[in-house]
């Protein structure tokens, strides 16, 4: 068969492509989460990152599978003739193709599950720090506003101690919003009527964002706040300062 030495030339062709288009997904994967992602404040942060990471690693063999064939059949497999343009090579019954496809999507899937149930299990919110700390979150149209409890404070921006992992009891007094420390990689919906929680361990002093994630209403773009992590003397010497709104 005169094809048989054309789709050897096509199958080495697309092999190099596919190995230079791997390399430039590999690298892009490794770097761009970390210079397209917010900077972590948190463990559970730079698990996110990771975990973004290492599925673009995964996915670049992949990705550059699809784009080489498609480049090359692009570029060599233009029809530019009358009429119906003749086959191209044999790829559905092609045992060699079909089996590196199949086992390696099957591979590849697993792993993804495996390292996701993974990173669930051992994202505990950050350990615990000295003085684990629960603080009530309320979404409303639209803003966010935080008290603590024990103490008659409330206030419109967060404010945390660094390195005491905080668990947030969130709630809603009207419709469904989305609580979204944004640098700490941390999320989880504000229903009304019901109590949600998530937990984190700031380990970063400074100020980081929260975001509302769930369409509310017309001005949820702007339901934005921010929080400061603080050191735990200012975070007491602020907790001190703060009016009791009892
Ligand atoms: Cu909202």
């Amino acid at each position: 068969m005169a094809h048989n030495n054309d789709t050897k030339q096509a199958v080495r062709s697309i092999f190099w492509i596919w190995l230079v288009l791997t390399i430039v997904g590999v690298v892009i994967g490794i770097y761009a989460p970390g210079w397209l992602m917010p900077k972590a404040a948190s463990s559970t942060m730079h698990l996110v990152i990771l975990t973004v990471i290492v599925f673009s690693v995964a996915a670049a063999p992949v990705a550059a599978m699809v784009y080489s064939i498609a480049l090359y059949a692009l570029v060599k497999w233009r029809w530019r003739g009358e009429g119906v343009p003749p086959d191209g090579p044999n790829l559905r019954n092609n045992t060699p193709l079909t089996a590196v496809w199949v086992i390696g999507s099957t591979v590849l899937t697993i792993f993804l599950l495996i390292w996701g149930l993974a990173a669930l299990a051992v994202d505990d919110g950050g350990g615990g720090g000295k003085n684990p700390m629960t603080i009530d979150v309320t979404g409303q149209q639209w803003a966010w506003s935080f008290s603590y409890p024990g103490t008659h404070v409330s206030s419109n921006e967060l404010y945390v101690p660094v390195n005491d992992k905080i668990t947030f009891d969130v709630t809603s007094k009207d419709v469904v919003h989305g609580f979204w420390i944004v640098q700490m990689g941390v999320k989880v919906n504000a229903n009304p009527g019901v109590t949600t929680t998530v937990s984190v361990t700031p380990d970063k002093v400074g100020t980081y964002d929260i975001r509302c994630t769930e369409i509310c209403g017309l001005y949820h773009a702007f339901m934005v706040t921010r929080v400061k992590v603080l050191s735990d003397a200012d975070f007491s010497k602020w907790l001190a300062s703060q009016p009791s709104r009892a």
